[in-house]
């Protein structure tokens, strides 16, 4: 499913942004009001109504064997811890009506969006556009290019398609965000140092606050991971936030059935 800005947006029953005047919905369903996460450098605020839930690029062509991440060499395993916490954040996302927003990366059939600079950056066994084992590398509507079965979206989130790294270059984000008055971002996905790390020093610039969750965003690199993650809230939160989902997730609740 890839959606248009300003159609997707969820509004259901027990929305967040709809329960501020009702303590029932709040016990079943998450915070109704200005709730905050426990988070280096401090305190993380969840304002009703202001927040969505990010997943950044957690597509096959990441996480699984043969993809574009392995053709530049890479130890794919190291993404697979990230899937679990996400499906219970994301599961309590959907249960409190947080708007969800999916990335993927990719471009184009023809590659009429991909500079010939990214298109020839590296030593990959397979480039972007080249037949792989889940279809052409990295391009919209082939297998590889769509989003983890653990993690498909559901009718209602939006699925954006970027060409870029960050998730506000060439795309409607901005623009989505503003139209539903969001203003924090819970920043999940792949990968830490890369596709995360350029969408939140995007967002930043643009005025959002970000609260990155630790287990919930994976680096085929240890190291990256870990002053991926310090780089970030360093400096008084020089980007943004850094919680791990636990500390959202005892805030929002967590659903007692996780679906799929
Ligand atoms: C990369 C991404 N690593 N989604 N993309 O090339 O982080």
């Amino acid at each position: 499913m890839t959606s248009t800005p300003g159609d997707n947006r969820i509004v259901v029953p027990g929305a967040i942004a709809d329960r501020a005047d009702d303590p029932a919905a709040a016990a079943v369903a998450g915070p109704v009001a200005d709730t905050v996460v426990a988070a280096q450098p401090g305190p993380f605020s969840l304002p009703p109504g202001k927040v969505a839930l990010l997943l950044i690029d957690m597509q096959r062509d990441f996480l699984l064997p043969g993809g574009f991440g392995e053709t530049l060499g890479n130890d794919v395993g190291q993404l697979a811890a990230v899937v679990p916490p996400l499906q219970r954040v994301l599961a309590a996302a959907r249960a409190a009506g947080v708007m969800i927003i999916h990335t993927r990366e990719g471009h184009l059939a023809d590659l009429s969006d991909l500079p010939e600079a990214k298109h020839r950056r590296g030593a990959p066994s397979l480039r972007i556009g080249d037949p792989g084992p889940y279809g052409r590398i990295l391009i919209r509507g082939e297998y590889g290019h769509d989003i983890v079965d653990d993690l498909a979206p559901v009718d209602g989130e939006i699925v954006l398609d970027k060409p870029g790294k960050g998730a506000f270059y060439n795309t409607g984000l901005d623009d989505i965000l503003r139209a539903a008055g969001i203003t924090q971002l819970v920043v999940t996905g792949v990968t830490t140092e890369v596709c995360v790390h350029t969408t939140v020093r995007e967002a930043n610039d643009r005025g959002y606050e970000c609260l990155v969750l630790s287990d919930c965003v994976g680096s085929y690199f240890p190291e990256f991971q870990r002053v991926g993650l310090a780089m970030i809230s360093a400096q008084g939160g020089i980007f943004g936030w850094v919680a791990d989902s636990g500390a959202l997730l005892e805030v929002l609740g967590e659903p007692a059935v996780i679906a799929g």
